[in-house]
């Protein structure tokens, strides 16, 4: 299937995977790159070197193209930035802000820019910067999410703007793959169905979690500090919301989530872990290679939009 999508990237299948912190490693994103789809390692909070050493072995892992996510609240971004033109990284999407300071370093390296937005006056901000494509992401999203649905956000923004737009937010299937073109979108990008794929090295209780979540098993977190977060109903967030209409402080709040997400991605703590995931966790009922999963929604897409 061709969209503007995967010619701008040069890719198979117009599905692209999350920048989602620590469970986008090198490993996931060669995976999905490799089944045809645009794998993409997220930098997250990590130092660049770091970062720097994940695109060398994704390199290793595969010859199709990939990109890195740079979540624009992290301390290191100005060098993460940096490092993604010095290793010749294709395709750059942001998170959590605005990448305008970057846009002529990545445009002039001949990286492709994709940032993720919430809303359409980032998206319109973002391509006059100069953005190749946008990921218009809904609040049915895990992790750091605006306040607009997927269904009433993409078509506001595939109607705001030129260049491409990227649906995100509750897609896990091939029906929300053939709705997303419905609204005006030339490719998707999830996460929560990647979190439990058989090549993502995310601890076994935690993808647990996502197959055995409900639909109403997700919540959010941070509302009152301005990073709402979605994340899986635990002891955790519990507390957290506690202490939130209690009208606990922000230094408070950071105390319960400091070093959380990796707790329960490499410890596999769910109880007092942050188990990012969408509210489409409830969809996805099983564990599969990204293979089958991008093989899975394409085949079932075409049936659907052939009809
Ligand atoms: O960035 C994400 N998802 C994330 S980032 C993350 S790490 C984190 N952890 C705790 C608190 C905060 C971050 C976990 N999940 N998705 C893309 C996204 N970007 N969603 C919403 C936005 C966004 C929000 C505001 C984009 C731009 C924006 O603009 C603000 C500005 O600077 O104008």
């Amino acid at each position: 299937m061709k969209t503007r999508v995967t010619e701008l990237l040069e890719i198979q299948y117009p599905i692209i995977q999350g920048g989602m912190a620590w469970v986008a490693e090198h490993r996931l994103a060669a995976a999905v790159s490799n089944a045809g789809g645009l794998g993409i390692i997220g930098a997250a909070s990590a130092p660049a070197e770091v970062v720097r050493d994940e695109i060398k072995k994704c390199k290793e892992l595969t010859d199709k193209p990939f990109g890195v996510n740079i979540m624009l609240l992290n301390p290191n971004a100005d060098d993460v930035a940096r490092i993604v033109v010095e290793e010749g990284v294709k395709v750059v999407t942001t998170g959590a802000g605005n990448p305008s300071k970057y846009m002529e370093m990545w445009k002039n390296a001949g990286v492709k820019v994709i940032p993720v937005v919430a809303s359409v006056a980032m998206a319109k901000m973002m391509e006059r910067a100069g953005a190749d494509a946008v990921v218009a992401e809904g609040m049915e999203s895990g992790g750091h999410i605006g306040s607009t649905t997927t269904f009433a956000l993409v078509p506001q923004v595939a109607d705001a703007v030129e260049i491409p737009v990227i649906a995100a937010g509750g897609i896990a299937d091939a029906r929300g793959f053939a709705a997303a073109i419905m609204l005006g979108g030339e490719a998707v990008q999830m996460g929560t169905r990647f979190v439990a794929s058989k090549e993502s090295i995310v601890h076994a209780n935690y993808k647990d979690k996502v197959i055995k979540a409900k639909d109403i098993d997700s919540t959010v977190t941070g509302t009152t500090t301005g990073h709402p977060v979605r994340c899986l109903k635990n002891k955790m967030t519990k507390e957290y919301i506690k202490l939130e209409k209690e009208g606990a402080d922000f230094m408070e709040l950071e105390k319960l989530t400091l070093g959380s997400l990796r707790k329960a991605v490499i410890e596999g703590d769910v109880t007092n872990g942050t188990l990012m995931a969408g509210q489409i966790a409830g969809l996805v009922k099983a564990e599969a290679s990204c293979q089958e999963i991008i093989v899975e929604i394409m085949n079932g897409a075409k049936e659907l939009l052939g009809r």
